[in-house]
């Protein structure tokens, strides 16, 4: 059985209580027991942190032993060479997922520290970005 982590940095525990036009009103926990059943043939772990050093803490965890990471990282994308280091150096593949279209947005979002260290990236879609990126580690 493949083992699939998601992680999502910061804000994203705010999800469906806040901005709900821009990021819709379900919250990350009811979806991700939806994602739960859909994906039953992963073992599917989910991880959350508001803050940079844990995130890469958990990528350094993970990353050379699960079979798949999918990422996003939040306003840290745009800002945290460290966790594009992170996601170079480790050797589990990382896709990084956006719910919103980050290139229809403010300029600072159209930059990724991430994006040449994935092995793909999905973005836009809403909260499905997150089911087509575990439908690509089948
Ligand atoms: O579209 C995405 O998934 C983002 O990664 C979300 C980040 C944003 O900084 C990126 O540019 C694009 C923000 C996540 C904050 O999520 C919230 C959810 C509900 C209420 C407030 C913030």
């Amino acid at each position: 059985m493949k083992k699939i982590i998601i992680i999502n940095g910061p804000n994203l525990n705010l999800l469906g209580k806040r901005e709900p036009e821009v990021y819709g009103s379900l919250d990350f926990e009811s979806f991700y027991k939806a994602l739960q059943i859909e994906f039953k043939e992963f073992d599917l772990e989910y991880f959350q942190s508001n803050i940079e050093g844990e995130l890469i803490d958990k990528l350094q965890e993970v990353g050379f032993n699960y079979d798949g990471i999918v990422l996003n990282a939040a306003a840290y994308t745009h800002t945290s060479v460290g966790i594009g280091d992170a996601v170079k150096a480790i050797s589990t593949p990382v896709i990084e997922v956006h719910i919103s279209n980050t290139f229809s947005r403010e300029a600072f979002r159209h930059q990724s520290y991430i994006s040449t260290h994935a092995q793909g990236v999905i973005l836009g879609f809403g909260l499905k970005s997150y089911n087509l990126a575990l439908n690509s580690f089948k």
